[in-house]
């Protein structure tokens, strides 16, 4: 079976749905903290209750599934991290630990752990961002990332654990909410559009940032979990791209389809987080190691974003 932690979350609600059908329902075990919401992810297939931080959580599953994979997606995102940095430090290095060793002592064949983009900093080359490059990130998120990027390859020359993952940029979907992350002005602003014709964005209107569509996201993540191991020649994370936009760029997209909607500008700390960050990422090594290539431009990426929020909704 396929276990995925963080199933509940922006990234883990899809991935587990894309994943179960590909494997079929029952062969992708969902987990989360607490139970889903959306009645797609809790009717679909097995649901189970896992605390990262309670490794008897992990091991009690034992008795009912083998684990092939397991996708590690629970973690405190950036802006949450900030709130809480001693939590947030616990329970994404923590929660890696207790995975990674469970996978170790159970076999697991592959495991995928999400990096960041918030693992480069104020010392990182901001323009086409290189894969080895200064990584000096300055929020807790964004430390646990660099940690856990050098704990994974660890595991893979140390103990031939076969770890795989992907510094993913802002990542923006229709199906499930973002959870307290510096990029989340992008899903906002799509439903905000929709609700009100208006949005107040909390950062400055010319704030450039590596985005990425969620369907472009899914499938980087499985190109790389299907790529012969041999292909895989990053075992830190690899730096994935295909679009960088402002705030002012995004609104105008969105005009195209409601011209008088309107964007008002009011940064917040999350300001800071965002100036610390890459303007647009060199994806080059994931497109020589296993022929990664982005769907996505901003427009299209708006069209179906609406498209979706308007069926929904209605
Ligand atoms: C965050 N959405 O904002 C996440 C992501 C690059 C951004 O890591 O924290």
């Amino acid at each position: 079976a396929i276990l995925v932690i963080g199933a509940c979350g922006q990234l883990g609600s899809e991935l587990t749905l894309e994943l179960r059908k590909i494997y079929g329902d029952d062969h992708v075990v969902a987990a989360d903290i607490q139970y889903p919401k959306q009645a797609e992810l809790r009717e679909s297939g097995p649901f189970e209750i896992v605390d990262v931080l309670t490794p008897q959580h992990l091991t009690d599953l034992t008795s009912r599934y083998k684990f092939k994979q397991i996708y590690h997606l629970a973690a405190i995102l950036s802006a949450t991290g900030e709130k809480n940095p001693k939590f947030a430090w616990r329970l994404n290095m923590d929660g890696l630990f207790n995975v990674l060793d469970f996978a170790l002592e159970h076999k697991v064949e592959k495991v995928y752990w999400p990096s960041s983009i918030a693992v480069f900093g104020p010392g990182t080359p901001r323009q086409n961002t290189p894969q080895d490059t200064i990584m000096d990130p300055n929020t807790v998120y964004g430390i646990s990332k660099q940690a856990g990027e050098r704990w994974c390859e660890y595991y893979f020359q140390k103990y031939g654990l076969d770890v795989r993952s992907l510094r993913y940029p802002g990542l923006i979907g229709y199906k499930a909410l973002p959870g307290g992350g510096t990029t989340d002005y992008a899903v906002d602003i799509y439903h905000q559009a929709l609700a009100k014709g208006t949005y107040k964005c909390f950062l400055s209107e010319h704030t450039r940032l590596p985005m990425m569509y969620m369907p472009d996201a899914l499938k980087a993540t499985l190109d790389l979990m299907h790529a012969p191991a041999e292909l895989v020649k990053v075992r830190s994370s690899y730096n994935l791209a295909a679009m960088s936009f402002t705030p002012q760029e995004i609104a105008t997209s969105i005009q195209r389809h409601y011209p008088d909607f309107s964007i008002t500008y009011e940064p917040d700390a999350r300001q800071q987080i965002a100036d610390s960050w890459p303007q647009s990422i060199n994806d080059s090594a994931a497109r020589q190691d296993w022929g990664w290539k982005p769907t996505y431009d901003l427009d299209a990426m708006t069209d179906d974003m609406l498209l979706h929020l308007k069926r929904i909704n209605n």
